[in-house]
């Protein structure tokens, strides 16, 4: 019998979270610049996120924040105190808490040699995430060492731009099936810049073994980019069967939703009309960047964010899709605003790895203890607040790194120094 599940992945948000609006095209974050940040209240709702689907049987893992300020991107910068602001406030981000964007993760049941292949991504379009992947790796190799079921991969080069799982969808009877796999890349030339490239999707494919007839390599349409659609998972969201998207989510959908019906028979396109919810409204309210969930139950399950509430035209859309007869069978809100005030919703929080639960190294995944003892470290560490002008302080420095030290040591993870 199969043991391949979903885990699902949260980054811990970390102790420098803040707001310096680093990432043109990523509305929110540019809306939220110079605000102050409530890096343990963040922290406590990515806990009480992570908390709230594992009551639903969900198997629920986590990441490590990453070292903060990194001093050794300042170094290789030259950069000091008198430098731009943004290059300091580029080695203070806690933007790992994002895990979608940590890795393109192909399951066993997908490739060729019956390995689940993790690529960590180069997020070379953003200089504050590009400096990411080194820590990231180091800690994928240590969640999933035990190379007969993991094969872990360094970045493609930089010169294609990789934002990892964030532009990444399977489509499955079941997660433990074989899959399609769909790459969603984006065409330079916008307003904003599409972050990931045609050619990293398809080293990804190669890499990672997956054979011609179960890939999709999908253009994301140029409006959504300009919309603030700056990954698609904030116009798409699949889940076994189903995809949940946006009708300006593809540059061209009907195309799109032929290739999926031909490649993965009996896959259900659930599409949102622009008429019923806008770009715009799905982009603020991240209807699409919500976590499509398959409980313990069986059935399936949208986690939205609590925006999705406060929008009209999302709310009513949900109700809508609840009364009818869709795949979707219910609706569940969590409360993660300070991510979202960088636009980062549920969805952009969490890693998914479909695997054996009993092979990924037990440090990383979660119990009611585990989240107790999370709590209880960022109650004590993580600063309350940060001001914008306290990024670059040798004392928030020095708390920070003490906060997360205590974190490490707390699950026993010290060696992720
Ligand atoms: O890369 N925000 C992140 C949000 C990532 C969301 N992830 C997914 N959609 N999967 C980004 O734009 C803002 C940091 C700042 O401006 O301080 C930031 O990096």
């Amino acid at each position: 019998m199969s043991n391949l599940v979903e885990i699902n992945f949260d980054g811990i948000v970390g102790p420098s979270h803040n707001y310096a609006g680093l990432s043109l095209g990523n509305l929110a974050a540019t809306r939220n610049a110079g605000e102050h940040s409530y890096p343990r209240a963040a922290a406590l709702q990515g806990v009480a996120k992570m908390r709230h689907n594992m009551a639903m049987g969900v198997a629920q893992g986590f990441f490590l924040p990453l070292p903060r300020p990194d001093v050794g991107w300042l170094e290789a910068l030259a950069a000091d105190d008198t430098t731009e602001p943004a290059l300091m406030a580029g080695a203070w981000s806690a933007s790992s808490m994002w895990t979608a964007n940590a890795a393109t993760v192909s399951p066993a049941p997908d490739t060729a040699d019956g390995k689940c292949h993790l690529t960590v991504a180069n997020l070379v379009t953003m200089p504050h995430r590009s400096h990411e992947w080194p820590d990231t790796l180091a800690q994928l190799q240590i969640a999933f060492a035990d190379t007969a079921h993991f094969a872990v991969h360094a970045p493609v080069p930089p010169c294609f731009g990789d934002e990892g799982a964030a532009n990444h969808m399977r489509l499955a009877r079941a997660h433990d099936a074989p899959a399609l796999e769909v790459f969603v890349y984006g065409r330079m030339g916008g307003p904003f810049p599409a972050r990931q490239h045609e050619q990293a999707s398809r080293i990804i494919a190669r890499q990672h073994g997956l054979a011609e007839d179960r890939v999709l390599f999908v253009e994301q349409a140029p409006e959504a980019i300009a919309a603030g659609a700056f990954h698609n998972d904030v116009v798409a969201v699949a889940n076994e069967n189903v995809l949940l998207t946006h009708e300006q989510a593809f540059a061209d959908p009907a195309g799109t939703y032929a290739a999926i019906e031909e490649k993965c028979p009996g896959a259900q396109v659930v599409e949102v009309s622009a008429r019923a919810v806008s770009l715009a409204d799905a982009v603020s309210s991240y209807l699409f960047n919500a976590q499509l969930l398959t409980p313990a139950d069986g059935e399936m399950t949208l986690v939205v964010p609590e925006e999705c509430r406060r929008n009209d035209a999302v709310w009513k859309w949900l109700q809508d899709m609840l009364a009818g007869n869709g795949p979707i069978r219910h609706v569940k809100i969590v409360e993660v605003r300070q991510s979202m005030a960088n636009g980062g919703g549920p969805a952009c929080l969490r890693l998914r790895v479909v695997t054996d639960p009993a092979a990924v190294d037990q440090r990383f995944m979660l119990d009611d203890t585990k989240a107790s003892a999370i709590e209880h470290v960022v109650g004590q560490y993580w600063p309350e607040s940060i001001a914008p002008d306290q990024i670059g302080s040798d004392r928030l420095a020095e708390r920070v790194r003490n906060a997360r030290a205590r974190l490490l040591d707390a699950l026993h993870l010290s060696e992720l120094v």
